[in-house]
């Protein structure tokens, strides 16, 4: 049997933490070693998403976790951040379902919905009985979401949506999607609720990466919704990307979650793959390796560590949180790509998994602001000069 994943905490991190911290990262990852790990290979292969998991994070409060009242746990930023690092370590996947229900579904509804909307969807998303998904990408608007052509209409009580959505995480398993339209030219939030005449998802096939989650196109055409389904108190581009800064917030703890995995992997393989007589962890270069993805996760953390702290105060500026997300899923992809070259053959097996957080990782690299977007987040904060068009 294998044993209990330990993870890497080369500076003592842990003493950072709060009992409660600890505790909930230790119980998602005893959750992710027996629920996700068992299984995740086969539906990476089969390219299905795992519907169970849905109300087994709910269970353990993670939907919305950081979220106060409405059914939600009102977790700090730190300990959501260590159960996103522990679901990432089982699979980009997980992390994605749980980053978008809460932080691009919940919390837009949270923050721009009217009472009656918080009070109908957030406690039954909170325990996984509804799933949200969000639609800001379009088939032409990817990073400059400032074009999108999705627009909407008011006709009399009624809203009517057309236009496009694409890759958009949970669309196709969605109850809800929150739609971002230019109504009179401005960005407004809207929430379509599947079965609406007009409204059709279509799932991605043919994917590479983060096989075991569910990508979709929506469609609108002449898709009518109550005049209801505005979220009352979004107003312009700022709203969607507010709700992005909590998701690439929680990608920045994932990306530990993925880099940990695969560093482990390739630490345990290399102390017992033998060639020319001694087990490859012995050969300076595989150490250099070794060390250098360690390193790396160290770095993470710290960097994770402090925007939590700060992100807790209501300190955490977008821009740090760019250079968390950035910072992170780079080092987690190039040490997903070190522990491949270490497995040799095997690591492209789907018997071992660093291939498929390799894999995973190449989205998470593109989505939430590509790893270049960031660049220029941080590149403008730093000049005062914008390097976008
Ligand atoms: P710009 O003029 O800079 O900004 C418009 C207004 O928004 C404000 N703002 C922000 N506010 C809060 N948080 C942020 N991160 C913000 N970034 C900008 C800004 O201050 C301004 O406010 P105001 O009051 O002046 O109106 O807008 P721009 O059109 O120049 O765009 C800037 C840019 C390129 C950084 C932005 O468009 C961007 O971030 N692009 C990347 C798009 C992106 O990240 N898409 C993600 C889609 S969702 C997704 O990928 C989900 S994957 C989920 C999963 O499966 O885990
Ligand atoms: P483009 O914007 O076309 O970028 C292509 C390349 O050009 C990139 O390398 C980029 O960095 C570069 N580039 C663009 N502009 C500049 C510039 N000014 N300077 C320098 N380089 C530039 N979206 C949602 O709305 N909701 C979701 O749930 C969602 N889930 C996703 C799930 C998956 C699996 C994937 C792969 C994507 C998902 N996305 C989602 C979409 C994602 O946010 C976009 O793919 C991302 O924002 C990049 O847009 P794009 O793919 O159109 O690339």
């Amino acid at each position: 049997m294998a044993l209990p994943f330990k993870g890497a905490d080369f500076l003592n991190l842990d003493a950072e933490l709060s009992d409660e911290e600890r505790m909930i990262r230790d119980t998602v990852r005893q959750y992710v070693s027996k629920e996700v790990v068992p299984i995740v290979a086969k539906h990476f292969r089969d390219g299905t998403f795992h519907k169970p998991w849905i109300s087994q994070v709910a269970e353990m409060g993670l939907l919305g976790a950081t979220l106060e009242g409405y059914g939600c746990a009102g977790l700090g930023n730190v300990a959501y951040g260590l159960a996103i690092q522990e679901l990432e370590r089982g699979d980009s996947g997980l992390r994605s379902f749980v980053s978008v229900q809460g932080g691009l579904v919940m919390y837009p509804l949270y923050a721009f919905g009217s009472e009656e909307q918080k009070r109908k969807w957030l406690p039954e998303m909170a325990a996984g009985r509804k799933v949200g998904c969000f639609g800001l990408t379009e088939p032409d608007f990817g990073s400059d979401p400032s074009g999108m052509r999705t627009t909407a209409r008011k006709e009399g009580s009624s809203y009517v949506l057309d236009g496009t959505k694409m890759w958009i995480t949970n669309g196709g398993i969605a109850d809800v999607a929150v739609v971002w339209a230019k109504l009179d030219g401005v960005v407004r939030g809207f929430l379509v609720e599947r079965g609406t005449p007009g409204y059709k998802t279509s799932d991605v096939e043919g994917k590479f990466s983060l096989r075991a989650s569910v990508t979709s196109e929506l469609s609108f055409d002449g898709c009518r919704i109550p005049a209801a389904n505005l979220l009352p108190k979004s107003e312009g581009l700022k709203s969607p990307l507010m709700c992005l800064n909590q998701a690439r917030y929680g990608i920045g703890w994932g990306a530990i979650g993925a880099a940990m995995a695969c560093y482990s992997e390739a630490l345990e393989y290399a102390k017992t793959r033998i060639q020319f007589g001694k087990p490859i962890a012995g050969f300076q270069l595989v150490q250099n390796k070794l060390v250098q993805m360690l390193t790396e996760i160290t770095k993470a953390q710290l960097l994770a560590l402090r925007v939590g702290r700060m992100k807790d105060k209501g300190e955490a500026k977008p821009y740090q949180i760019s250079m968390l997300k950035r910072n992170n899923v780079q080092i987690a992809l190039e040490g997903a790509r070190m522990a491949r070259d270490i497995l040799g053959a095997n690591g492209v097996a789907d018997e071992y998994q660093s291939f498929r957080h390799m894999a995973n990782l190449e989205s998470v690299y593109t989505y939430e602001g590509t790893h270049d977007i960031h660049t220029l987040v941080i590149g403008e904060n730093i000049t005062g000069i914008s390097a976008f068009s």
